[in-house]
């Protein structure tokens, strides 16, 4: 084994994009895309709303408080029947120890230290919606870009950009399961330096799986996918009889047609996070890249390897 990181750099640079290889690279990792900016996206709901545009340069105001209360109180008498059980376990160790509560917005360095503890995860404060391939590449280092602002207050039940309610209620109760922080992680060194046709369908993977995946568990089928463990209207859809349900495979799953300003028509069920993670390894394996890539835990940094 060779390594190639600098080659990578120098000789490469025209075949294969770039990607950070130490965590302080994050830094250059923060092109956001337009699409969600109330400011730039004429679509955006709250575009012609000034007052929402100025409330969303603020990061604390009281309002948020409000919005919170609504939306975890519904959510939350939800959960024990639609949440898997791995969320169920963190949601209460979140509101025992990090001050999850429907009166309380906790703080994100509170939570990031709360993760790091229990699967090595941290939170990173985002600005708004990131590209794909920057947003995976976090995941690489175990970091979660975590957007603070909060969803406008005309449709608590459903948001279609990601937001503070979003990233506390949906992903950080999953990031603090060991084999799903995993999984996470393996989708992020499998986008390092792919090719954007391969950005495009891992990204689409996460949305099946870390957005909107179900599992089963005790022969029941539940809820694990962060975009519906925060919106208590696709909560509900999701495990109704309505949308199509097929069993997780990562070559249907990358390949699937989404839209993300609704419900979605069509979910994926793992048999098991096990599994899951399994099928995934499998998948990023046949991934054609003219390198490897190693996580480093001591040093905290990617390693380039030729391939075998
Ligand atoms: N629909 C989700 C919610 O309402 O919280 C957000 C999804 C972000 C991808
Ligand atoms: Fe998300």
């Amino acid at each position: 084994i060779r390594r190639v990181s600098e080659d990578v750099r120098s000789t490469r640079e025209d075949k294969v994009h770039w990607f950070p290889s130490k965590i302080s690279e994050l830094d250059r990792c923060h092109h956001l895309v337009t699409k969600f900016d109330p400011d730039l996206d004429l679509d955006h709901p709250g575009f012609s709303d000034l007052e929402y545009r100025k409330r969303r340069k603020l990061i604390a105001d009281i309002a948020f408080c409000y919005r919170q209360r609504e939306v975890y109180s519904t959510l939350k008498s939800l959960y024990p029947t639609h949440a898997c059980k791995e969320h169920l376990q963190a949601f209460q160790l979140l509101e025992t120890y990090c001050g999850y509560s429907e009166n309380n917005i906790p703080q994100l360095q509170d939570v990031s230290t709360f993760l790091k503890e229990r699967t090595g995860f941290q939170l990173r404060p985002v600005a708004g919606l990131l590209s794909a391939r920057d947003f995976l590449a976090s995941l690489a280092f175990r970091v979660f870009q975590c957007t603070q602002y909060i969803r406008h207050a005309s449709s608590p039940m459903h948001s279609p950009e990601p937001d503070c309610c979003h990233e506390l209620l949906g992903h950080v109760p999953m990031l603090a399961d060991k084999t799903f922080a995993q999984f996470s992680q393996d989708i992020g060194l499998a986008s390092l330096g792919a090719t954007d046709e391969e950005i495009e369908k891992l990204s689409t993977l996460y949305w099946f799986t870390v957005e909107f995946g179900l599992c089963k568990q005790d022969g029941e089928v539940k809820a694990y996918g962060a975009g519906l463990l925060s919106s208590y209207g696709e909560l509900l859809h999701s495990l109704s009889d309505e949308p199509e349900v097929r069993p997780f495979d990562p070559d249907d799953a990358a390949i699937q047609p989404y839209q993300d300003q609704n419900y979605q028509s069509v979910y994926f069920v793992s048999e098991s996070f096990t599994d899951a993670k399994e099928k995934l390894r499998n998948y990023a394996a046949r991934i054609k890249r003219p390198f490897a890539v190693r996580y480093d835990p001591y040093t905290v940094s990617i390693e380039v390897l030729d391939s075998p």
